[in-house]
């Protein structure tokens, strides 16, 4: 056996080695991208299983160019510009007009608009088809040398494909790191506590820069293009958006979102719709570009200093600044978790102002290296919850430690930390007044009891006056009380009075969800509801009981089993109760109504609303028997579209006849009730 592996190992390891000659040397593949990773993928899962056959001059450990000592230098025949920016609409306007001006032309104008990657702009050079040298923009004039790298970029053609490619072709574009092969790689790189990256650009550019080649290979990059430079012997359309779409036809990348738009205003729609659309993209962008798109006007209107005049940059709002990490405060969650919250230098990062931003647990301020005073960068990507990504090295003398508080802030209760969980906890429960706060709050949540207009402010000032002190409270509660609270007019107190007693009609999972035991969410307080149907059936139930209910592990089992033991639980839920909360009794699955019990159908023809197979189900659902022949023992035939024998025989027979509607009108007719 030992032998039949080493030769496999052999096999695929020449196999490989000649893919790579073919690949990175002769730029003639014989396999698919695809079909090479399954080879390697396996040559690598066999050296794992059987380490005695590794070896290092595996080609699982190189795939690569050599390993150079330096980068050499590339100039630049046609210098890589670089964009003007402009930063709103009505500059925008201005970028435009000064445009027309110049070339004395009233008329709209067409521009190509494409995204401004977040990535690195290199440059690749194509010579008979074939690519010779790929350059990083360096300083624009003078690049880096990075072919080697550059040839293990999966997207990258090594030879175009296609009819009058000119004889040498320069393409520009951008290299990147897609979000998901980011995120996923800095996972990866944090488990094996090797090194991250702050974001996916750093990520690229870092990729891209490394002196071994076969490093750079196993890093998810991509490529973008975006222009041309040096033209050799060729012809091409007049048009820059034609040009981008005969890139495309030679196998060179192009984004999907390059678009024609007509002056100003067009522009400006793109820019809204872009800006929409970030967040789905694939790649992080940082705004959009605008190019005069037919070739001659912009030979017209040529270049300033080292920028073109037919071209500007857009940029979006940043989705990372810098600011001051001010304080750190502590929170006090629902279930006592304590969570370390930053106060920060107000800054304006992803179009909004922050001033705060979660630290998660204690681990992620040792893991920032945080502390108060710090520079920090702060990231905020489209509707996601600002945060604070790394700390900049500490420039301010009076930077203080992090403390963790080992007593509650709120009840002065020991903090409690789980060995191997990251959350410390404040195990004060309802003595402690967050928890108190927090717990009414998810009581009275649209989810749970739906109270309308108990907000997160009027809870907090009815437990800071100490008129409640759990959700039971709430039911004794008057108008005169509620009077003297902030914002609370006479109104508003009625129509909160009034909207705590209609709460008292619910149901029961909902009420379930409403005492919020840990863990327990809206799927698992339905699942409870539907298997133990009444309150005292859960109340007494044991952790054993509650594992034969689905989506019940121990953990849920041990804190339903702990909460129902608690006396002050059990306290409030008789309160509750004896407020008069109440709903409506769940029947057992076998009890529950079966209004076609006994009766038998058979579906025939095309049905246009639901496929057979949901009508059978919906059938079934309402005890109805559904058979595949027609009977003198049938009830009903519901006959679709093209319906043949069957019809034909439930008409001999006399049985009733309905169409898709009639069946339809019929099952609502029960669900209704
Ligand atoms: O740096 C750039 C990024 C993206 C560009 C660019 C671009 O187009 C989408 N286009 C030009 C013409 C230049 N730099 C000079």
């Amino acid at each position: 056996m030992n032998q039949s592996i080493a030769q496999k190992i052999s096999l695929l390891r020449q196999q490989i080695q000649t893919h790579n000659l073919n690949y990175y040397t002769l730029d003639a593949p014989t396999i698919t991208d695809a079909e090479y990773d399954r080879q390697l993928k396996r040559l690598r899962e066999l050296e794992e299983k059987y380490p005695e056959y590794a070896t290092p001059d595996s080609p699982s450990q190189s795939i690569g160019g050599p390993v150079l000592e330096n980068f050499s230098k590339v100039a630049h025949e046609l210098p890589m510009l670089s964009l003007g920016n402009v930063y709103s609409e009505e500059e925008l306007a201005e970028f435009v007009e000064r445009i027309q001006k110049q070339l004395k032309n009233a008329q709209t104008l067409s521009f190509c608009v494409e995204p401004k990657l977040d990535g690195l702009a290199i440059s690749l050079l194509y010579e008979q088809g074939k690519l010779t040298r790929a350059a990083t923009r360096g300083d624009g004039a003078i690049g880096e040398d990075v072919t080697y790298n550059v040839k293990t970029i999966k997207n990258i053609p090594h030879i175009l494909k296609g009819d009058n490619i000119p004889e040498r072709l320069e393409v520009r574009g951008e290299v990147v790191m897609p979000i998901a092969a980011f995120h996923a790689f800095n996972q990866h790189a944090i488990a094996k506590e090797a090194k991250s990256f702050v974001n996916p650009r750093n990520a690229a550019a870092g990729s891209l820069r490394q002196l071994d080649s076969n490093i750079t290979a196993q890093r998810p990059l991509a490529f973008y293009s975006y222009g041309l430079g040096i033209i050799k012997n060729g012809c091409l359309a007049n048009s820059h958006y034609q040009r981008l779409q005969q890139l495309k036809a030679w196998g060179l990348p192009l984004t999907t979102e390059v678009t024609l738009e007509t002056g100003a205003q067009g522009c400006f729609e793109a820019y809204t719709r872009l800006l929409q659309k970030r967040p789905t993209l694939p790649y992080e962008i940082d705004g959009i570009v605008y190019k005069v798109d037919d070739i001659e006007l912009q030979e017209q209107l040529g270049f300033i200093a080292r920028s073109p005049r037919w071209a500007t940059a857009h940029k979006f709002p940043a989705q990372e600044e810098q600011t001051r990490l001010l304080d750190v405060e502590f929170q006090v969650g629902r279930t006592g978790a304590i969570t370390p919250v930053a106060i920060l230098q107000p800054v304006f990062v992803g179009g909004v102002t922050v001033s705060r931003a979660s630290l998660h647990n204690a681990d992620e301020i040792k893991r920032l290296h945080l502390k108060i005073g710090n520079t920090v960068v702060i990231r905020r990507a489209a509707d996601v919850i600002p945060q604070i990504v790394r700390a900049l090295p500490d420039t301010h003398q009076n930077s203080k430690e992090i403390i963790f508080p080992t007593t509650c802030p709120i009840c002065a209760s020991e903090i409690e930390r789980i060995e191997d969980e990251a959350i410390a906890r404040c195990p004060g429960g309802l003595y402690c007044a967050a928890q108190r706060k927090e717990a009414i709050k998810y009581f009275a949540s649209r989810k749970a009891m739906n109270i309308d207009g108990l907000g997160e402010k009027v809870v907090e000032q009815l437990v800071d006056a100490q008129l409640i002190d759990n959700p039971a409270d709430l039911f004794n509660l008057t108008v005169a009380q509620l009077i003297p609270l902030e914002r609370m007019a006479e109104k508003k107190a009625n129509k909160l009075i009034d909207a705590i007693s209609q709460c008292k009609n619910t149901t029961f999972p909902k009420f379930l969800l409403a005492l919020g035991i840990r863990e327990v969410g809206e799927a698992t307080a339905k699942n409870l509801a539907d298997y133990f149907l009444t309150l005292e059936a859960l109340r007494k139930a044991s952790v054993e009981d509650l594992l034969k209910v689905d989506d019940v592990g121990d953990i849920v089992a041990q804190h339903i089993v702990t909460f129902f033991r608690q006396k002050h639980n059990q306290e409030v839920i008789s309160a509750l109760l004896a407020s008069g909360i109440h709903w409506p009794e769940i029947k057992a699955k076998e009890q529950q109504i079966q209004p076609l019990a006994g009766k038998t159908f058979v579906l025939t023809g095309t049905l246009i609303q639901m496929d057979r197979n949901q009508a059978k189900q919906a059938l079934q659902a309402l005890g109805a028997k559904v058979s595949g022949s027609v009977s003198k023992k049938t009830d009903y035939v519901v006959a679709g579209e093209a319906a043949g024998s069957k019809l034909s025989k439930a008409q001999e027979l006399g049985i009733t006849i309905l169409d898709e509607v009639e069946m339809l009108n019929l099952l609502n007719s029960f669900k209704a009730n």
